[in-house]
């Protein structure tokens, strides 16, 4: 049995065929007629003349259809060829289902669950319980049954005298399956998977369903209407037009922000004449009522019903929750005020402390320009009280009170480390100064490959119309110029390549003063050698939203013996929520220093630091101190969690270290390991560190203030 495998291709720049192809030759079936139908992407015809062009050479007992950015899944064909032999004649659906992912990260959770399945059946018959082989934890299986002629064995004589409408964009799948499942069953192959990818980059590669396009409403509606001619049992197909009108209108989304025009209303108005009304006895209450003034062709009518039904939710939220409250009133009532000229807003850290380059910028400018207001975005009262140590009184907000909306939307200037808020409003004459919290070692945003976000194909698109309202944003070196340039689509002009304000407390003057005193706060012996461990956070620990645990895998009871000697400082990355338990003997030789404001403190402390993938060590560099990376997890980090802009192998002023032994062994014959690693840090520092030098704050302030 030879299956004809088509693919519809335009190149883009990305790897996504690729993907497609290599699942393809990973397949013990190998009786494969390849057909990639190159488009021509000066004058592309489309993925209906690829398909057909694709099909007239077609010669195998059945055809697959499958997208160039998706993949099949580990045996897919084995599983799917069985059961067609099992079936002659029949239409073969494999499971359909939807990943976010790379084809190796995909295989590497399907080999993952495979592996957990296969635990849990063999408990599970232990315990004379048989398991259902339900999806896995990362496949939705698709609810449209006539809107893709994907992932399915078809034979090819079914085939005869079918072509996809070459005039249609985007819908040519619904009335070619139409026709096609008329001629014949379906039956199921579900262990053989189809992945079909969302494109996680709506702004960079859009996939063809998520352009926007004024026409494609319009071509829908004219698909279905095809499609329903071809079909015996209308049922089938008023019921998905009723599901889709229902629940897109009137249910969840709000139309004016798919931002439909009265002609889509209209057309969708003639398709429910023409095709739903056979299902109309399903819905009842308001669906049915918008229904019916579709039917109607009452546009109005459907409008008003709409229109309630997002008032009621709307003050539905409103009573229930405080943020869409205090929303409201920032948008219609703050908003609405007048700018406050010399009033600055601080954040850091989403308000979870007084430090980094924020705090910089805030001390040069609190003592250079003392009439300005400022304000500072500080959830805990330690930080509060910090700030007051330093600055003496500064107006404080936290991030549930209605004074941060306030300042939000009135101050002139806005200075964050991280993402503004996504609902902020960028106001004329207000000034967004982008900090950034690190040079990027891991790759950021466009240049991630996979996504792991709660919401992955919303995550790239989110962030880049942030960054669009930034109006400068801090480098601190060439190197993080270009990433931030490709990984933000940050425009080169308006970046403030000038170092960065937070490593200016490490040039201080007053340096060995300030070391003795946040010793003497922290409650750390004066006379040892503090060892900073300072790792980041994974992306596979997630036990929140924006909040992850963290396994401490340097064993301390291993380092004890080091004691005499080095005093350990552990702190962890501020999106790690949960708390670290040292052993009362272990508090002997180890301080917890997650809750520390300001790292650079704990910088300017530290005789070494020990660091993975964080970009800590890039500004602890600035002090010429030993540094050694401990990176258990070195590859998975790199190859599917993150991936990184520099190969740390070459490029490290430090020893990669895989266990807690060879950490302890590194920290015994520190002064031999400086020796070794000198020429690799001087250079690491001229390529990372050269503009730090303790001025960043000052060239920041008085070119953002011209
Ligand atoms: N940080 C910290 N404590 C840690 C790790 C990090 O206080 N244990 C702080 C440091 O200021 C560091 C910053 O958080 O520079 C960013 O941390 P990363 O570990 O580099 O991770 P991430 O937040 O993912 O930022 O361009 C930088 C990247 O965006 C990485």
């Amino acid at each position: 049995m030879v299956v004809s495998i088509i693919i519809p291709h335009l190149e883009d720049g990305t790897n996504y065929l690729q993907d497609c192809l290599d699942s393809i030759s990973a397949q013990a079936f190998k009786d494969v007629q390849l057909l990639v139908e190159e488009d021509d992407p000066a004058n592309p015809l489309g993925v209906a003349a690829m398909r057909n062009r694709g099909l007239k050479k077609a010669t195998g007992d059945y055809v697959l259809f499958m997208d160039s950015d998706d993949y099949l899944g580990c045996e897919a064909l084995t599983g799917a060829v069985f059961t067609a032999s099992m079936n002659p004649g029949s239409i073969v659906r494999m499971t359909n289902a939807v990943t976010y992912y790379k084809y190796a990260t995909a295989m590497a959770l399907e080999e993952r669950d495979r592996e957990e399945r296969a635990k849990a059946d063999a408990s599970a018959k232990q315990a004379g319980i048989d398991l259902l082989d339900g999806p896995t934890a990362y496949v939705e299986r698709p609810t449209k049954l006539y809107d893709t002629c994907l992932g399915q064995l078809i034979p090819r004589l079914l085939l005869e005298g079918l072509q996809f409408e070459e005039n249609y964009r985007y819908y040519s799948d619904i009335p070619f399956v139409a026709g096609l499942y008329e001629r014949t069953d379906i039956v199921a192959a579900p262990d053989s998977y189809y992945y079909s990818r969302r494109h996680n980059d709506s702004v960079q590669h859009p996939a063809l369903s998520q352009e926007i396009n004024a026409d494609r409403f319009t071509e829908y509606c004219n698909a279905i209407r095809l499609a329903a001619g071809y079909m015996s049992n209308p049922m089938p197909l008023s019921s998905y037009v009723c599901e889709f009108l229902v629940s897109r209108t009137v249910m969840h989304i709000n139309p004016r922000a798919m931002g439909w025009s009265d002609r889509d209303l209209n057309e969708f108005a003639a398709l429910v004449r023409d095709v739903a009304i056979p299902a109309f006895t399903d819905y009842s209450g308001e669906s049915k009522r918008v229904l019916t003034a579709f039917k109607k062709g009452n546009i109005r009518a459907v409008k008003r019903i709409v229109r309630n039904h997002h008032r009621r939710e709307k003050l539905r939220l409103w009573k229930t929750s405080r943020h869409q409250r205090r929303l409201l009133i920032y948008n219609k009532l703050f908003t609405a005020l007048p700018i406050r000229k010399n009033t600055v807003l601080f954040s850091s850290f989403f308000g979870r402390a007084y430090s980094d380059s924020p705090r910089a910028l805030f001390e040069y400018m609190a003592e250079k320009y003392p009439d300005k207001k400022y304000v500072w975005v500080l959830n805990s009262e330690d930080d509060a009280a910090n700030m007051a140590r330093v600055s003496g009184h500064v107006r404080r907000v936290t991030t549930d009170s209605l004074k941060y909306y306030y300042y939000l939307a009135r101050a002139e200037y806005y200075i964050t480390n991280v993402r503004q808020p996504e609902w902020y409003v960028k106001r004329d004459g207000a000034i967004l100064l982008q900090t950034w919290h690190g040079t990027p070692l891991k790759r950021l945003v466009f240049d991630l490959e996979d996504v792991f976000a709660a919401q992955p194909t919303e995550y790239k698109k989110r962030f880049y119309r942030q960054a669009c309202q930034w109006d400068y944003l801090i480098s601190d070196n060439a190197f993080s110029s270009e990433a931030f340039a490709s990984a933000f689509g940050f425009p080169r002009e308006k970046m403030l390549e000038m170092g960065y304000p937070r490593n200016d407390i490490l040039y201080a003057a007053d340096a060995a003063e300030r070391t003795r005193d946040i010793k003497k706060r922290l409650g750390v012996p004066p006379d040892k050698k503090i060892v900073l461990y300072a790792p980041t956070w994974r992306d596979d620990e997630a036990v929140g939203v924006g909040e992850y645990g963290f396994g401490l895998k340097l064993e301390l009871g291993r380092l004890k013996k080091l004691s005499e000697k080095y005093h350990f400082v552990l702190r962890t990355h501020y999106l790690i929520s949960e708390h670290l338990e040292l052993s009362e003997d272990e508090k002997a030789y180890v301080t917890d220093a997650s809750k520390w404001g300001d790292i650079s403190e704990l910088y300017l402390i530290s005789d070494v630091l020990i660091t993975d993938y964080s970009s800590v060590f890039f500004d602890f560099a600035n002090l010429g101190r030993p540094i050694l990376f401990y990176v258990y997890d070195y590859e998975k980090y790199r190859d599917v969690l993150h991936g990184f802009y520099f190969d740390m192998n070459e490029g490290c002023p430090g020893p990669m270290l895989r266990t807690t032994a060879e950490v302890a062994e590194a920290l015994e014959h520190i002064d031999e390991i400086s020796e070794e690693y000198k020429e690799k840090y001087e250079a690491f520092r001229s390529r990372f560190c050269y503009l730090d030098d303790g001025g960043a704050s000052e060239r920041i302030i008085e070119k953002i203030m011209l």
